[in-house]
């Protein structure tokens, strides 16, 4: 049966190639800094986002995780968004883990924070009062219909937390699809911030592996962190090796997916029971409201049909368009969304 499976980019493949550089890999202890292709990929991804210094992790939660540890002492705060991932996703982490207090200021609906509430946020020097120490912002922000963040409202709040001695950190797990979106190097969009985040293993395919990036000293630091949560690996360059495929190629092509969800949203829009602004959707996840009782057995339906996504028991649906997505996937899911509806759950 022909599957569409638009559950999320995590689900994409490793491509041939990345599959044919996982082969030849060369390896080495990464733990005493001698894996010389996770080294590589280190080097070129801090060049890519214009930061000193980056270190290779698992996963998007891990890295959000260290860079949190990395940035704040235990009773810090650190100020994000009500609809960040970290908040929402990342099982309280920050506060589980890192004795770090979570404030939420809200986000838009262009996933934005007002830098006024960001402000207000901030706390003053009071004995009582936990201590500010980091802001939080998403590029795409994933809940806000992967909204991008431009390097002017990024420089914004870069200010507002340097000027009142907190970080700013950036969960980037698809900064490249907000860089590919505004047509802006990814350098400019994180050019004042202090941390960054990024998947490897979302739109870029690969099938493991994080990264975040920062100045030397911070890095250097995150380091320890990451050894204390049971992050550092060891011959690990046979997944790096896939982000170096990823890095040089499979960058440019994610517009293929932000123009296959876009001709899904549009596609989506003329189906009766359908509440959806494609205009709202800049990136690869496409959000829409299914305005129908019968949506559960809607939802089995389309899963028997081959289509995967959304969820049975919400109103809110969301479909990811990635490298296994092509345009006549969204045709084949047109279809057979516009029949399921009509034809009912
Ligand atoms: N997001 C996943 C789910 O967890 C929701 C998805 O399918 O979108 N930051 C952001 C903005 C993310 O969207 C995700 C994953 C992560 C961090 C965490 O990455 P992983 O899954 O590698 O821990």
């Amino acid at each position: 049966m022909r599957i569409i499976d638009l559950r999320s980019d995590t689900v994409t493949h490793p491509t041939v190639e990345m599959r044919k550089a996982i082969a030849e890999a060369e390896v080495g202890d990464d733990v005493f800094g001698e894996d010389p292709t996770v080294n590589k990929l280190e080097a070129m991804a801090a060049e890519r986002l214009g930061k000193e210094a980056a270190v290779y992790v698992a996963s998007g939660s891990m890295a959000n995780l260290v860079a949190g540890l990395t940035h704040c002492q235990r009773g810090d705060e650190a100020i994000m968004g009500t609809e960040a991932h970290i908040f929402h996703n990342e099982v309280g982490s920050f506060s589980a883990l890192g004795g770090i207090n979570v404030r939420t200021v809200p986000n838009d609906s262009e996933g934005r924070l007002d830098p006024n509430a960001v402000e207000a946020a901030i706390r003053p020097d009071n004995i009582h009062q936990p201590r500010t120490a980091l802001i939080c912002l998403e590029n795409t922000q994933n809940r806000c219909s992967g909204a991008v963040l431009d390097a002017e409202y990024t420089e914004a709040i870069g200010r507002i937390a340097h000027d009142n001695d907190a970080a700013l950190h950036i969960d980037g797990a698809r900064i490249f699809n907000a860089a590919v979106a505004l047509e802006a190097p990814v350098s400019e969009l994180v050019k004042d911030v202090d941390s960054v985040t990024f998947c490897l293993s979302k739109g870029l395919s690969c099938p493991i592996g994080s990264i975040i990036v920062g100045s030397e000293d911070y890095i250097l630091e995150a380091r320890r962190w990451r050894k204390m949560v049971g992050g550092s690996m060891r011959q690990v360059g046979v997944i790096a090796a896939a982000g170096l495929v990823a890095l040089d190629n499979m960058v440019e092509r994610l517009a293929e997916d932000h123009a296959n969800a876009r001709k899904l949203a549009h596609g989506l829009a003329e189906i009766p029971g359908i509440s959806i602004d494609p205009e709202s959707l800049p990136t690869n996840l496409v959000f829409f409201d299914v305005e129908r009782e019968d949506r559960a057995e809607l939802h089995a339906k389309l899963v028997e049909r081959g289509v995967k996504g959304g969820s049975p028991d919400q109103k809110r649906w969301r479909y990811v368009t990635h490298y296994g997505i092509t345009e006549s996937d969204i045709d084949y899911t047109l279809e057979t969304v516009r029949e399921v509806f009509t034809n009912g759950g």
